[in-house]
């Protein structure tokens, strides 16, 4: 591999449940074995300031939490995130694979809360300039099935405890944006069982890495 090479930035979507977690570890798994250096980090959080706005947006309270609240504190958390860990991974060559990025702000806050799409976009831009993933697994499940598979795991958190409809909506949103760019994502039926979805997940690496100048370059 050439280190001189911008790395790539991978992220990973879905709903509640739908394995981020479980599949990141087969993801890292799989680039060590393709010798890419790499990190693993999650949204929100991924540095020590970012983890506590994390604690703070995560954890069920009394008081209502505004939506523009919410969503500046996602962002606030993201361009922490982005300064700390992921722009010096990707300078060093390194590839960046993060549990939820900005796709999860369309689809929780806008797709979810309702926030207006273009407002999400300007503080995108504001936060990343033009920096956007290279490419983003959709993780994609019945509501329902991913929603029982996180409950079975652990108590609650404040966005677990929304309605069915509200996962819905945020399942919506991230299928309408896989589907409007198809060179960026790639939906994974993650219904099937875990050895499925991580042969389809290999597969669909392969097919990157190959494509991609990574591969070239590796060859
Ligand atoms: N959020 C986040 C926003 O609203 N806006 C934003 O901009 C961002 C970045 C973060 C919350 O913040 C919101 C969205 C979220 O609500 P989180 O911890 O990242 O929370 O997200 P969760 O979805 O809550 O994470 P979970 O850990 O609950 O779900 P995962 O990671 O998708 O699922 P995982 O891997 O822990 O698996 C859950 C269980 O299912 C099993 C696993 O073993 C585990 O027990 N499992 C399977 N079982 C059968 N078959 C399979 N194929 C399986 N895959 C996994």
């Amino acid at each position: 591999m050439n280190s001189s090479q911008i790395g790539k930035f991978i992220t990973i979507e879905g709903v509640e449940g739908v394995g981020k977690t479980t599949n990141i570890d087969f993801i890292r798994q799989w680039l060590k074995q393709q010798g890419i250096p790499h990190i693993n980090t999650r949204e929100p959080g991924g540095t020590p300031l970012a983890e506590s706005i994390r604690e703070l947006l995560l954890s069920p309270r009394e008081e209502a939490v505004d939506e523009n609240t919410e969503l500046l504190m996602m962002f606030a958390a993201r361009a922490q995130h982005l300064a700390q860990v992921i722009k010096p991974a990707l300078g060093r060559g390194e590839w960046v694979v993060c549990d939820r990025f900005t796709d999860a702000t369309y689809a929780y806050q806008g797709g979810g809360r309702g926030v207006s799409m273009e407002k999400i976009a300007q503080l995108e831009m504001l936060v990343q300039d033009t920096l956007r993933p290279d490419l983003t697994f959709v993780l994609d499940i019945p509501v329902d099935q991913g929603l029982a598979r996180a409950k079975s795991r652990s108590t609650p958190d404040r966005f677990e405890r929304e309605k069915l409809a509200f996962f819905d909506r945020v399942r919506d949103c991230y299928l309408t944006r896989a589907k409007a760019a198809p060179d960026q994502y790639r939906v994974v039926d993650a219904s099937q069982s875990l050895e499925g979805v991580q042969a389809d997940l290999a597969m669909l690496l392969d097919q990157y890495l190959s494509s991609s100048s990574w591969g070239q370059a590796g060859e």
